[in-house]
């Protein structure tokens, strides 16, 4: 009886994702054509959580046109910036059965210039990505190029940004499939960004599994070793590549259909919170994004009671019913 209860659960969160898609989800992200009002933002992108890559919004930003590497080089190439460094690209990944997060080096940020122009080399993948506002606390310098957060979208959320982050880094550099708890605001200066993404909705085709987390410690030699972090607790992480999912683990993400999308230079990215993201990048990408802490509404708590299901039933590594 207990094993049929549970069976009816499971076949109701596997049909929830393609009934949720049918009602709200795009094929497609679409574009905009010029940043909408805080009240367009609100009521037609964050209010049913759709993404949306907005043209024209980003056109007076002086960064736009200054941000090249011999400039970043005159203003900023002595400062010192914190960069992740990983010997495959993976920083916050699974490796093995481990959460592996990348060792951590101060370098001049002309230094990582240097080597994605290939003048200098470094060992491993080098990724400027540290996400505690560090366009503000690293590179303020660089913040007269920018606007401090994006006024249509501040107005609409009735807050600041929690943190403003900078991104630069070589094409081998990839962000591993998770979810943020942020209306993020993505934009490319230069280069490209690649999303993969999966609608919230689409929880029920994504594992998760507890890890031991690690750090990548690297030797004066340029090799890398995994030490464990063993005062931390577990973390969930979820074990899947999207790009190359093991469905022989996973046979459930055989359903699922991520959705792809390219945000070029210039283009302003709304990846809405809650949505699971895989990102990959041209080489030498600059980005700076805005990340506005989501509402913790029904939306929210919804989610949670979703998530809570998948766990308890374990439905990703089932066999589709
Ligand atoms: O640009 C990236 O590599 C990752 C971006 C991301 O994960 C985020 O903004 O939440």
């Amino acid at each position: 009886m207990a094993e049929a209860a549970l069976d009816a659960v499971r076949k109701h969160l596997s049909e929830f994702p393609n009934a949720a898609r049918e009602l709200s989800v795009p094929f497609t992200v679409p574009y905009l054509e010029g940043p909408p009002t805080p009240l367009q933002f609100y009521r037609d992108w964050v209010c049913p959580n759709r993404p949306c890559i907005i043209r024209n919004a980003l056109q007076h930003w002086p960064a736009l046109k200054k941000w090249t590497f011999s400039y970043l080089r005159a203003t900023v190439g002595s400062t010192e910036v914190s960069v992740a460094v990983t010997p495959d690209g993976y920083a916050d990944a699974v490796c093995g059965d481990r959460f592996v997060m990348p060792a951590e080096r101060r370098l001049p940020l002309g230094a990582v210039i240097d080597v994605l122009e290939g003048k200098a080399c470094h060992p491993g993948v080098l990724y400027v990505q540290k996400q505690c506002s560090n366009l503000s606390c690293e590179l303020p310098q660089l913040l007269l190029d920018v606007e401090s957060h994006v006024p249509w979208a501040s107005e609409a959320l009735g807050k600041m940004p929690d943190a403003v982050n900078f991104w630069l880094g070589e094409e081998a550099a990839v962000t591993s499939l998770h979810k943020d708890h942020y209306e993020n605001l993505y934009c490319v200066m230069s280069g490209e960004k690649h999303f993969l993404l999966h609608p919230p909705s689409d929880r029920p085709f994504i594992p998760y599994e507890l890890y031991t987390p690690a750090t990548y410690h690297m030797s004066a030699d340029g090799s890398f070793k995994m030490v464990d972090e063993e005062a931390m607790e577990k973390i969930p992480w979820i074990p899947l590549d999207p790009l190359a999912p093991d469905l022989v683990r996973f046979p459930f993400y055989k359903q699922a259909q991520p959705l792809h999308c390219t945000v070029k230079a210039g283009e302003m990215f709304y990846l809405p919170a809650l949505w699971f993201h895989h990102v990959r990048q041209s080489h030498g990408c600059i980005a700076v994004n805005f990340w506005y802490d989501m509402e913790y509404d029904l939306k929210y708590s919804y989610y949670q009671l979703l998530d809570s299901l998948c766990k308890t039933t374990d439905l990703a590594r089932m066999d589709p019913l």
